[in-house]
């Protein structure tokens, strides 16, 4: 027998009302960035990952998946979960200011340059990994620190690799213009900082994330300036 599913309560109208976040979500930052850059203003839910809020009956609701973000809509329709796929939708919802360029191998770029993060480095040190690796594998702190700064440093060397090679780099990612790209960058650096690494061995990534900071989206928008954030990178 089925059960029948409770009701959750999307709204109806028009455009993003509420987005699920937690400072130290490093997703979600990607999302607050473009939500910013765009003027799109939505109400936030706090979604505390470190006390497991991502695993309670209530947010299943709202992405089954235990992840954040979700964005909530206010069509009626369920809300919209992955960052890359909400980013992709601001953009074609609220196409001003572009963060996609008008050319097809430069959007191939800066989803390429997007996908090292948001697919090849950022999966592999989220809570339910870390998780994993020590619950199941009985990995020690030495041991997890090692596993987390490796995929990270991959990420960051194959950022500078193709950033430092190609004259289509700007002052940003692609050119002169904030891109999807850059966002995912930022996210990268941030998590950096959380990890301890040092960016210097990545100029041109350390030269991007800097001028990246320095706009009022990225910095306002930055993890450790949300509540309930420490005062500092470590954690
Ligand atoms: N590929 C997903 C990643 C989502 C994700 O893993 N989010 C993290 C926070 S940045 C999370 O909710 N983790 C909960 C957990 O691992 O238990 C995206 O880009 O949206």
């Amino acid at each position: 027998m089925h059960t029948a599913r409770r009701r959750a309560p999307w709204h109806k109208g028009e455009g993003p009302v509420k987005l699920y976040t937690f400072w130290r979500s490093l997703a979600t930052y990607r999302v607050r960035v473009a939500l910013r850059l765009k003027g799109v203003a939505v109400e936030t839910v706090n979604v505390d990952l470190l006390q497991g809020d991502q695993h309670r009956g209530d947010y299943l609701d709202v992405n089954p998946q235990k992840v954040i973000p979700a964005l909530v809509l206010d069509d009626g329709g369920l809300p919209l979960f992955q960052s890359m796929a909400i980013l992709e939708y601001l953009e074609e919802v609220y196409p001003n200011p572009p963060l996609l360029p008008a050319d097809a191998r430069g959007r191939a770029r800066v989803r390429g340059l997007s996908q090292i993060v948001v697919s090849d480095s950022h999966p592999l040190s989220v809570p339910r990994v870390r998780n994993f690796l020590t619950q199941r594998f009985n990995f020690d702190e030495t041991q997890l620190n090692t596993w987390i700064a490796h995929w990270q440093t991959e990420a960051l060397r194959a950022l500078e690799a193709h950033l430092s090679r190609d004259p289509a780099t700007g002052r940003y990612c692609h050119g002169d213009s904030l891109t999807l790209a850059d966002i995912c960058l930022a996210s990268q650096a941030v998590a950096a900082g959380f990890f301890k690494l040092d960016l210097a061995p990545y100029p041109t990534v350390a030269r991007i994330a800097a001028a990246c900071f320095a706009q009022d989206a990225f910095a306002r928008e930055h993890p450790l300036r949300q509540p309930g954030a420490p005062a500092t990178l470590a954690h």
